[in-house]
């Protein structure tokens, strides 16, 4: 993908997050279990309005642009876990299935290298997971993870063949004690496993915000970063409050004559409202994925230096 492509990608992904954040409260209202009036499973459960042709365009927009991950069920596909309830422990074995208009889903789109991206987080943000579960000739899809007690969200994100690219969440309670612990604050720099990532950049409501990551081992700047997924690194911002998803990828991709492959990952992001965002970016050195947790809130109406 271009620089530009990414880049239109993320804007237009950006342009619609104010204009459809209505309409995400409506369809969840819309899907409320509560909400058990017989009504014919044809009809909506708000009209349209009047003009057909509105209504369809702006159907498409939702499907391109809501935040991912707020909903189970969108678009007509729904993400049903096997067993929403798990035991702590490493490798733990979770399978679910997409089920869309014809029944499980088993054809996808490929996209960064995988048909299928499962992400879990632990709610107060102290685990994070990204991997590629294995499909199924049923569609029913497998992996393993290692969760901790607590309360998680997974979500998957994926592009139905034929379909929009989707991300749907749906929790999973993992037994045991639970270490729910207040979100970090505002964490510009982090280490794992002797690397350490700094970000800069401000996150601004409803603005295009620029944010380099750079990535140095031991105080030298890690300029031999591997691609993956055929990106140098991954973000995942998720807003706190109700964990909406941003899956980001860098302007520039390996390859391209132009990328270089660190110190320096930039990636161009647009949150949808001001409030604090836990990103998680995955970035792949000596053959090995880490993740680096920082937390960027928005800096909106505010100076520097306080
Ligand atoms: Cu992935």
């Amino acid at each position: 993908m271009s620089r530009d492509t990414t880049f239109v990608r993320v804007l237009a992904f950006a342009v619609g997050l104010a204009a459809v954040f209505g309409l995400a409260v409506a369809a969840g209202a819309a899907l409320d279990p509560v909400d058990t009036e017989p009504a014919s499973a044809h009809e909506p459960a708000h009209e349209p309005g009047a003009d057909g042709a509105a209504h369809g365009a702006s159907h498409d927009a939702s499907s391109a642009s809501l935040p991912g991950g707020l909903m189970s069920a969108q678009d007509g596909y729904r993400l049903v876990l096997a067993d929403p309830r798990l035991s702590p422990g490493a490798a733990r074995p979770l399978s679910f299935t997409i089920e869309g208009p014809d029944g499980a889903v088993t054809d996808y789109d490929v996209e960064h290298e995988q048909r299928l991206h499962l992400i879990a987080v632990r709610r107060d943000f102290e685990g994070f997971q990204h991997v590629h579960p294995t499909l199924g000739a049923d569609g029913t899809w497998t992996t393993r993870l290692d969760l901790t007690g607590g309360s998680w969200r997974v979500f998957a994100d994926f592009s139905p063949t034929g379909g929009e690219p989707l991300t749907l969440g749906a929790d999973l309670a993992v037994s045991g004690p639970s270490a729910a612990a207040p979100p970090q604050r505002e964490t510009r720099t982090t280490t794992v496993d002797g690397y350490t990532v700094t970000v800069a950049g401000d996150l601004a409501a409803g603005e295009l915000a620029e944010l380099t990551l750079t990535v140095t081992r031991a105080g030298v700047p890690v300029t031999d970063l591997q691609p993956y997924l055929g990106a140098y690194g991954h973000l995942v911002a998720l807003r706190e409050g109700d964990l909406a998803y941003l899956h980001v990828h860098p302007s520039g991709e390996p390859g391209d004559g132009v990328t270089a492959a660190g110190p320096e990952v930039e990636f161009g992001v647009e949150v949808p409202s001001e409030g604090a965002y836990q990103l998680y970016l995955d970035f792949r050195h000596d053959g090995v994925v880490r993740t680096a947790h920082l937390t960027l809130p928005t800096s909106a109406g505010e100076e520097h230096g306080h």
